[in-house]
């Protein structure tokens, strides 16, 4: 056996109390033509031609909506303790504002007491990138308006189901919500427009701060937000490959981080984003860095970053790195982990409880026999499992890991042909496969 065919630790190697779980989103595994659900700037911007592969939506996804009894069965049969949801806007308000679908609230009543049942802690997002389109027809993260939307969502949301989770999140991957749809077009609602990214970029941590507000209002605790970063490397030795890749660092990851636990924006990002920023930005700090109890990290790669010529910020372009990569043309990097970790702990959150709340990969995944052979997967969580533990080692806080995901899912952009489950969909039939690695985990987990 190798660190291919097992996983290479058993629960004696983590801290006691130390959670392992998995992770989905509501869009990506729901169905959201069922259920009441309003429309969302997912459904439009899919239903847009060039915008995703072949066209595909989340529709049906994983039709996780109907089958969520046999999901939270396979969450059991793994082994794991805790499992991390997302909570649809347009599910629970179709418009964003006012009129409140009751079949969205209790699809996820359900599913909080279904975790509860099986013995698995429910850790719920509030936001996963499916804005209603009503409310991006408004604007959505450009205009202000929408903390208070937010906060609104937060409050009719956890008034039904945050009195049973064992945590809760305001946003899964501002940056993401922010800067890769509003600059970088590439996300809903595909916009590439440098004012409308600062403005997402700050009202993103606004409504983050007034639902943090809501939920201890409402009595709730082990409050965080989840924050993906990405490894920035220099192409090459130059003082501007160096610039670029600080300043991509700047933008991926020190912003958000800067907002809500330093009450600042780094300066060199504020260089380039000022003159757009929304006026009086900085009276917001006090409600943005409203304080929380742990930071969520997701963890994927690391990018190459050179100088362009183009003059204009952020002047910065990716360039192909050499390592092995997923299917997603990700290079593997788990010492990228293992310093986001240490890093955060030490420059922001200073001791506070730290989750790994996405980490996992993208292979080219077939059923064959009814088995899935999936040993790249099962190798690249022992590598970054043994990142997370030296960094444990080293003293930072981290009280739990996440895999992403449990079921292949709609993975955005590229469509259903990127498979990151932990369990194979046939998305013909919706048939489930757990894969090599689900066997894996689950014999690991089972050993103390
Ligand atoms: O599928 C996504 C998820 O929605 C957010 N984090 C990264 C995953 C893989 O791209």
């Amino acid at each position: 056996m190798n660190d291919r065919d097992c996983m290479n630790f058993s629960r004696a190697d983590f801290p006691d109390n130390f959670e392992f779980g998995t992770a989905t989103s509501s869009y990506q595994i729901e169905g959201h033509a069922f259920g009441g659900c309003g429309q969302t700037q997912w459904d439009t911007f899919a239903a847009t031609a060039g915008n995703v592969a072949r066209g595909e939506n989340g529709a049906i996804a994983c039709d996780h909506y109907h089958r969520w009894p046999e999901d939270l069965d396979l969450i059991q049969q793994a082994g794991l303790d805790s499992y991390r949801f997302s909570t649809s806007w347009a599910r629970i308000i179709p418009q964003g504002r006012g009129a409140v679908n009751q079949q969205g609230l209790d699809f996820y009543d359900r599913l909080v007491d279904g975790l509860l049942e099986r013995g698995i802690k429910p850790y719920a997002c509030l936001y996963h990138w499916e804005l209603p389109a009503a409310l991006a027809d408004l604007g959505g993260w450009r205009n202000r308006e929408i903390a208070d939307w937010f906060a609104d969502f937060t409050q009719v949301t956890m008034e039904r189901i945050g009195d049973r989770l064992h945590g809760a999140a305001t946003f899964n991957e501002p940056w993401c919500i922010a800067w890769l749809s509003h600059f970088m077009g590439y996300h809903a609602p595909g916009l590439r427009d440098i004012r409308a990214a600062a403005h997402a970029m700050h009202h993103t941590l606004l409504a983050h701060g007034r639902a943090i507000q809501v939920m201890r209002s409402l009595g709730m605790n082990n409050l965080g937000v989840v924050m993906n970063f990405e490894y920035a490397e220099p192409a090459d030795g130059s003082d501007e490959a160096h610039a670029a890749a600080r300043l991509y660092d700047g933008i991926y990851n020190r912003w958000f981080l800067g907002g809500v636990f330093n009450k600042a924006y780094p300066d060199d990002v504020l260089a380039g984003l000022l003159q757009y920023m929304p006026e009086n930005f900085a009276a917001d700090f006090e409600t943005i860095a409203e304080p929380v109890d742990w930071l969520g990290i997701n963890y994927y790669t690391r990018k190459l970053v050179a100088p362009d010529k183009t003059g204009l910020f952020p002047g910065y372009k990716e360039v192909e790195g050499p390592l092995p990569k997923t299917t997603m043309g990700w290079e593997i990097y788990p010492q990228g982990l293992y310093h986001f970790i240490t890093w955060a702990d030490r420059e922001y959150t200073k001791g506070l409880p730290i989750y790994v709340t996405e980490n996992g990969m993208a292979c080219a995944d077939m059923v064959k026999d009814d088995s899935v052979a999936d040993a790249d997967r099962i190798s690249f969580l022992n590598q970054h499992l043994d990142a997370v533990r030296r960094a444990i080692a080293d003293g930072a806080p981290v009280h739990g890991y996440f895999i992403w995901s449990l079921l292949d899912n709609f993975e955005w952009t590229l469509g259903y042909d990127q498979r990151f489950g932990l369990v194979h969909v046939d998305f013909e039939t919706l048939k489930r496969t757990p894969k090599q690695s689900f066997a894996a985990l689950s014999q690991s987990l089972k050993n103390d």
